[in-house]
């Protein structure tokens, strides 16, 4: 007799996920893990999932003399990326539909809404974001901003607030205070403070021989833009270690930024593609936390060159969820995605980044490390290394799909049937 084939996306019955549950959570409690609080604690991190992962960074401008200024590039050409505002929403919906937990969204000021009147990026203000605001308001959701510092013609010689060129300087300074005016304005309707992160591709190709220069007109120029205080929001910088086109220098190095941050008082963006990939982001959260307020984790996944493939449950994510929970830092610590990959199902790439987010912070919550910190402080290694060993035969799918189940998102992999029907629905008009 022929076998049926196999259908891997057939989730498992709700009775199937409360009896396996109901195992998992003895024994997580015989290890002093409260499993029920861990699934709550994990629903309500909020994530903040990024608009441009819908339309590979494209924006809404009519891109009138864009240029690629380094850095930033979407690879893959795989049909349906959304085209205007409505469509990232629509597709936003489906997403948050099959992800359970708090959500926000991450806008860019690319993405204004300016009724096709060309309004330039140092006059944008809070009311060409006007819908993003609405639909916000509607899901109860909190909205993120960032200047976009890209992708426009003042880009000059891939500088923008650090430029020799006053002009270009100024005109970078205006737009970063116009997303902050922006960022308070949208913290302010939606009762949530908006973070406004600030990233900027400037670099170098080339055997930079001015290292200094560019980086003291970054200093004075962010300064510029961050000297008055802004209500309902949260100013953070970014650093990157070298886009495409700046492989020899990065004017806003970590260095830069985490000095910036700690002498200024902003929070301190750490981008987990933004390193090299021997570097632990993970080691220097407890560090960088003795100095800086507030961290923004930008969860991505390194491959080689690109920092921006779609976050998976790896080593390096549960390591920085784990630090964020052992060291108690988790309300210091906002959590958002970044990433863009066109090569596959947008809504897809959301749904897999922002479930294995949620995923490796519920593994951090479900850790029990304080018999394993015991040991350690007893001096007795081996221990220590066999009870944080012990963590990979603990039953940690059951209580992940208890989460799915709490939050009545579809269970397992059965989601990719939502994704593949929303697909159809919106191929046909997209083209
Ligand atoms: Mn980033």
């Amino acid at each position: 007799m022929p076998r049926k084939p196999l259908d891997a996306t057939q989730p498992p019955t709700a009775a199937q996920v409360r009896g396996a549950y109901k195992l998992a959570r003895e024994r997580y409690a015989a290890l002093g893990v409260d499993a029920d609080g861990a699934v709550r604690a994990a629903l309500a991190i909020p994530i903040s999932v990024q608009c441009w992962q819908a339309d590979d960074v494209r924006g809404l401008e009519a891109h009138e003399g864009a240029v690629d200024s380094g850095g930033l590039q979407a690879t893959g050409n795989y049909p349906g990326a959304a085209r205007t505002g409505d469509e990232i929403r629509a597709d936003f919906d489906a997403a948050a539909a099959l992800i359970p937990g708090k959500l926000r969204f991450n806008i860019h000021a690319m993405y204004a809404e300016t009724g096709g009147k060309r309004v330039d990026r140092d006059e944008l203000e809070p009311r060409h974001f006007a819908r993003w605001i609405d639909w916000s308001k509607a899901r109860r959701r909190g909205l993120d901003f960032n200047p976009t510092c890209f992708a426009h013609p003042m880009v000059k010689d891939g500088l923008t607030l650090s430029s020799p060129d006053e002009a270009v300087r100024a005109f970078w300074v205006r737009h970063c205070l116009a997303t902050r005016r922006i960022a308070s304005a949208i913290g302010k309707a939606l009762g949530t403070p908006c973070v406004n992160n600030i990233w900027l591709p400037d670099g170098r190709k080339d055997s930079t021989v001015d290292r200094t220069g560019p980086r003291h007109r970054l200093l004075h120029a962010l300064d510029a833009v961050l000297a008055r205080p802004m209500p309902h929001m949260i100013d953070a910088v970014e650093s990157k270690l070298f886009g495409i086109g700046c492989e020899d220098y990065t004017v806003g190095s970590h260095e830069f930024y985490l000095a910036y941050a700690a002498t200024r008082g902003v929070a301190l963006c750490y981008d987990l593609g933004h390193f090299h990939p021997t570097e632990s982001v993970a080691d220097k959260l407890s560090a960088t936390l003795l100095f800086v307020d507030k961290v923004l984790i930008h969860a991505s996944r390194g491959i080689r060159w690109d920092s921006d493939h779609v976050v998976r449950f790896t080593d390096e994510l549960r390591a920085v969820c784990d630090e964020a929970v052992r060291s108690g830092a988790l309300p210091d610590i906002l959590w958002a995605l970044d990433y863009f990959d066109a090569s596959i199902n947008r809504v897809a790439a959301w749904v897999i980044g922002a479930r294995a987010l949620r995923k490796a912070l519920l593994y951090a919550l479900l850790e029990p490390f304080a018999p394993a910190a015991e040991r350690e402080e007893q001096g007795s290694g081996a221990a220590k290394l066999a009870l944080v060993e012990q963590r990979a035969e603990l039953p940690f799918g059951a209580v992940w799909d208890q989460l799915c189940l709490a939050a009545d998102v579809p269970l397992g992999t059965s989601w990719l049937r939502d994704v593949a029907a929303y697909e159809v629905l919106t191929r046909s008009r997209r083209g």
